[in-house]
């Protein structure tokens, strides 16, 4: 059983609707997910909720609902908008799923039987909005706590702990020697820097039932649930456990929940994941992943922000971007389309309605939706839609564009990837204008001249479908349907120069992306 490429995102807090910030990871992990299908790969994609903690049983109580049933609830509304962006994931985990406590459970009383775990009293400050415990440290200047953390109370409480200390040393070895397991680079240097000037101190990972109810139990303690990251992180292990990932059954002794198929998915390729959340899977992962005695993920991709109009998405401000509307309004692949080009993967992004608009209108319908239209529409006026003979004029530009873009697919360059495929729409367009075909059309002699401009304008279409599957995934279809091709463009070994045939006769052309008015 070969292992297959196994791709997550973080796993969304439950305590709301999604926004564009959750909407841009989830689509990115998508992307790649789709690029690595079409190169040959077979992949997991794995996304999910993370529903366990205070912020959650508070919001429940709030609606006068018990948190399972808050839970189920808007459970569905994230799984439909997981839909609504087209997601291909395989599964989707919530961390109340039986399979996921289960997991969570071996996980603690295999790190808690080798020693990483204690139980001492913590006497310090506390702040209830954050669920955190804050020292000396978090004081600012004045002596005050930043108002983020609400009201800060003095708690006495005993708690487990798990160490991290003494791992510090390898950890910062271990990052040192594989550079991309961090990436963008940047954010590998910010955890170098942190790692190398503090001294880490071990993590709670306990809340006493009778201050917290909602959370899994620990299971050499049951006066205690576990607290957030020991919860949400393993979510990463706990599919593939249940799909009897020979790895992870190994090292915890779990019996997959699904007999059959079983999949190979541990060491994951790529967490998706935002900057807010790095230490958390660049320190603390990698701490337990080790006392487990589970090898580590491959890769760590973490994306920036998004702002709309400069700044912070927040739902109490109204600052929002609903992408449902936004989808609803111009349609998903826009959506994607925006949020890809306009932002490298590490970059902060900002949203703007005019800049969302702007780019639908230049690279969308004036460029690819334009492209498409013209060369299908004048090989239906001018052939009566059947191809001419072969031509090769284009296949050098094409053969440049499929090159760099497997390449930069390859490398999670998603935005260089769009660029360079709009270099050669924008080439295709040029050369739309320059030959003139609606002239040559006019003058019988030109006849094998316009068969060869209506060949490589409908062949670049076609190689275009291709390329731009794992993006606009509905344009790509509706490419190859206007080509009259069957199937997805879901092979990016189709993207090769000469794939239409002499006389194979194509569909109906349609626009791709009706203008709307500014
Ligand atoms: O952090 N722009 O959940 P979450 C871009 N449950 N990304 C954003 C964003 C924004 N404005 N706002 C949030 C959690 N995100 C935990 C994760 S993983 C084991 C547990 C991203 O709902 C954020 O960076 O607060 C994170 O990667 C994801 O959305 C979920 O955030």
């Amino acid at each position: 059983m070969s292992k297959r490429f196994y791709i997550t995102t973080a796993i969304d807090y439950v305590n709301g609707q999604p926004h564009l910030g959750h909407a841009y990871e989830k689509v990115v992990a998508d992307v790649i997910a789709r690029a690595r299908r079409s190169l040959g790969e077979e992949v997991f994609l794995l996304t999910g909720l993370d529903e366990h903690g205070q912020k959650v049983q508070q919001a429940a109580a709030a609606e006068g609902k018990d948190p399972q049933t808050y839970c189920d609830q808007l459970a569905q509304d994230w799984k439909a908008f997981a839909e609504k962006l087209g997601l291909t994931n395989n599964d989707f985990v919530r961390t109340t799923e039986a399979r996921h406590k289960e997991i969570v459970q071996a996980s603690l009383a295999k790190v808690n039987a080798a020693g990483h775990i204690y139980k001492t009293t913590y006497e310090g400050f506390y702040s209830t909005k954050e669920e955190t415990f804050l020292t000396e440290k978090d004081r600012r200047p004045d002596g005050t706590f930043d108002p983020a953390y609400g009201e800060v109370i003095k708690l006495k409480e005993d708690n487990y702990f798990f160490k991290l200390t003494e791992q510090q040393q390898w950890l910062i070895d271990y990052i040192e020697s594989n550079p991309s397991f961090i990436q963008p680079d940047h954010r590998r240097n910010e955890i170098l820097g942190f790692l190398r000037n503090n001294t880490l101190e071990d993590l709670c990972i306990s809340r006493p039932k009778a201050r917290l109810a909602w959370g899994i139990p620990i299971p050499f303690d049951t006066n205690y649930v576990t607290y957030v990251w020991f919860d949400a992180l393993v979510n990463y292990i706990t599919v593939p456990a249940a799909k009897g990932d020979s790895t992870i059954s190994s090292a915890l002794s779990s019996r997959p929940s699904t007999l059959d198929p079983r999949l190979s998915l541990w060491p994951a390729d790529i967490h998706v994941i935002g900057k807010d959340i790095v230490k958390f899977h660049a320190v603390y992962w990698p701490i337990m992943l080790k006392a487990l005695g589970l090898p580590l993920p491959k890769r760590l991709l973490v994306h920036g922000w998004w702002q709309k109009d400069g700044a912070k998405i927040s739902k109490s401000t109204g600052n929002i971007v609903d992408p449902v509307t936004v989808i609803n309004e111009l349609g998903l692949d826009a959506f994607r389309f925006y949020v890809l080009r306009e932002l490298d993967i590490g970059a902060d992004g900002n949203w703007t309605d005019a800049g969302f608009k702007a780019r639908y209108s230049a690279e969308l319908a004036n460029g690819l939706g334009n492209l498409v239209n013209r060369s299908l529409s004048m090989l239906k006026r001018y052939r009566n839609g059947v191809v001419p003979a072969r031509s090769d004029e284009l296949a050098p530009d094409a053969n440049k564009v499929i090159a760099e873009t497997k390449s930069l697919l390859e490398q999670n360059q998603l935005q260089s990837a769009l660029q360079s495929i709009w270099s050669l729409i924008t080439r295709a367009n040029q050369y739309v204008d320059k030959t003139a075909p609606f002239k040559l059309a006019k003058d019988p002699a030109q006849a094998k001249r316009l068969d060869e401009v209506l060949y490589n304008l409908a062949e670049t279409c076609r190689i275009l479908a291709v390329l731009l599957w794992p993006f606009l995934p509905g344009t790509a279809a509706k490419i190859n349907a206007q080509l009259g091709l069957n199937g997805e463009p879901d092979k990016f070994s189709a993207a090769t120069w000469g794939g239409l045939t002499a006389g194979h006769q194509i569909g109906e052309p349609a626009p791709l992306f009706p203008r709307k008015d500014a």
